[in-house]
């Protein structure tokens, strides 16, 4: 007896702040958007990710005394780094950028709303409190492998993948539909060997697109 395994494409965060001109921007993040579109024919099931915070969520240098943008704080014993107000829900910042293929889009996963807690990963709060609810929807739907590109390669596609892996599903991450930041020099590549090395698969669209 065999299992069938479906596949889902996974759009992580691309949203208007983290695109160019946007309050968060990762350098080249709209170079991307062209090729995202391309890969999506090649999935039956795509989930979107959107960053979606309350003007007062506890990521946001403003939302403190005494801090900026790029400084870190203790939060619930976890190391949270403070960023410039952005993805606000329901603001311009928030919505998907506008030359992004929507249409098939079956899914999507609102995460960092609470205001106290972030939440870089589809799949739970950065402290593993809470679900999205993402894993059981795909679960549900016998998706067993994943494939993941979009913003930040370092930050939401990283903890993304990582915890696709715990969750034991089939995990790849598409590196040349991915765009990065790096807080520190080699950032990007330290995050696809952390991926690596617990089992995300790197590889390029290229790879995927072959039978196009
Ligand atoms: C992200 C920083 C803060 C991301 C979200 O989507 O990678 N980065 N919030
Ligand atoms: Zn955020």
């Amino acid at each position: 007896m065999y299992k069938i395994d479906k596949k889902a494409l996974i759009l992580v965060d691309l949203q208007n702040d983290f695109c160019d001109g946007g309050l968060l921007s990762v350098p080249e993040a709209d170079s991307i958007i062209p090729l995202v579109n391309r890969l999506q024919s090649q999935f039956d099931c795509i989930v979107a990710t959107l960053d979606w915070h309350p003007q007062d969520h506890m990521s946001f240098a403003i939302n403190h005394d005494h801090k900026q943008v790029g400084d870190t704080m203790t939060v619930g014993g976890y190391e949270q780094t403070l960023w410039p107000a952005h993805c606000v829900k329901h603001s311009e910042g928030a919505k998907l950028h506008p030359d992004l293929d929507v249409s098939r889009i079956s899914h999507y996963v609102f995460k960092g709303a609470d205001k106290t807690i972030d939440s870089y990963s589809a799949f739970f709060d950065n402290q593993h409190l809470r679900s999205t609810g993402l894993e059981k929807w795909l679960k549900d739907k016998g998706i067993g492998t994943l494939y993941f590109l979009g913003l930040a390669t370092n930050l939401c596609v990283k903890y993304s993948c990582m915890d696709a892996i715990q969750l034991g599903f089939k995990t790849y991450v598409i590196a040349d539909a991915c765009k990065g930041v790096e807080l520190q020099p080699g950032d990007i590549q330290k995050a696809y060997h952390e991926m690596t090395d617990v089992g995300v698969q790197l590889i390029t669209s290229n790879q995927i697109l072959l039978d196009e």
